[in-house]
């Protein structure tokens, strides 16, 4: 029988035999993947667990909060601050920058997270999923603060998310490919289950909420009227639509099969570059697409030579197979 690799032992030999991570990393991405199995447990008992529902308060981005959006933030704030390895945390739920209590020791990395990202679907159990991004302190300045984490989606050291689904199933990167580890709930520990996942560069499959096609820009009106016309259109083959709804879901799917997702800017807000958050969702899952040999752009712009200027910046994404975003994009250039 083949051996089972557990996260641990991936991450140490990530660590020692291809030198990509120091030990404080490693032990960052463990803590967090701990973090994710816990709230794995809030997630899987439900309307059991009293935690279905919204908490009545809303988050920095006008969202109503749901009462697991607020358990998942504890669970990670509390799991990260008292390691050493952290010197301060960023979140979807959390106003301002969460700085490491001096009771604890400050290490050298900021951790950025969307601790329940696809909510709107708790209610409804559809798979959901914590997005997280890591990355350097810079250099020199004593103490921490929030433009230390304006650094755009390039620098990040590791990125990935862990869905609720079916599975819970943990997806990362440390920048040598991208890696799917699913947890064995027997062991109570993730088990590498594929690594150096692929997406393949062609797709016959978009994922958009077609209901926001009124208020498009021309050149995703362009490519999705093109993949509606199927074989007899322009593109010469039929295509499939899926919308999740779930950023993580959607995305886990295009890491797996390929397929293109677009959020793009539209004119119902349109002083907002789009709705989905840099940061922390946009920047990871970005990095993991392009990790596994995909693209992710704004339209007009590498998602991950953005330079954030603000830390809950939103943008618009199109991110997969990377012939298609290449397309997508293109359209955008010929305006
Ligand atoms: P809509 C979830 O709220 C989220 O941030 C992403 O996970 C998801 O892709 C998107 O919003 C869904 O947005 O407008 O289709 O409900």
């Amino acid at each position: 029988m083949s051996q089972k690799i557990s996260l641990t032992r991936y991450l140490v030999e990530q660590q020692r035999v291809d030198g990509h991570i120091p030990s404080q990393l490693r032990l960052l991405i463990e803590v967090v993947a701990r973090a994710c199995k816990s709230v794995s447990q809030a997630v899987n008992k439900g309307a059991l667990g009293g935690v279905l529902g919204t908490a009545g308060s809303e988050n920095v981005q006008g969202e109503v909060q749901k009462k697991l959006d607020i358990i998942a933030n504890e669970v990670l704030i509390e799991a990260n601050e008292w390691g050493g390895h952290l010197a301060a945390m960023a979140s979807e739920e959390m106003d301002s920058i969460y700085v490491v209590p001096n009771r604890y020791p400050q290490g050298e990395y900021l951790l950025l997270f969307d601790p329940l990202d696809g909510s709107s679907n708790i209610d409804v159990n559809v798979s959901i999923g914590t997005i997280f991004s890591v990355l350097k302190k810079p250099a020199g300045e004593a103490g921490v603060q929030e433009k230390d984490f304006l650094q755009a989606g390039k620098c990040q050291v590791a990125a990935g998310y862990c869905i609720y689904g079916p599975q819970t199933t943990l997806v990362l990167t440390v920048g040598d490919g991208v890696a799917m580890f699913t947890l064995d709930r027997e062991q109570g520990s993730f088990v590498l289950v594929q690594e150096h996942m692929k997406i393949p560069e062609d797709t016959k499959e978009f994922a958009i909420n077609m209901s926001n096609m009124r208020h498009w820009d021309a050149p995703v009106k362009r490519y999705i009227d093109e993949c509606l016309a199927g074989a007899e259109g322009p593109r010469g083959k039929d295509f499939n639509m899926r919308w999740i709804a779930s950023m993580v879901a959607d995305v886990h799917r295009i890491l797996t099969r390929g397929g293109v997702f677009m959020y793009p800017w539209d004119r119902r807000e349109p002083n907002k570059p789009g709705k989905l958050r840099l940061m922390y969702e946009a920047n990871p899952m970005g990095w993991l697409v392009e990790q596994a040999g995909g693209a992710a752009t704004n339209g007009k712009q590498r998602i991950l030579d953005i330079q954030p200027e603000k830390l809950h910046e939103r943008v618009s994404v199109i991110l997969g197979s990377r012939n298609e975003v290449e397309r997508v994009a293109s359209y955008h250039s010929a305006v």
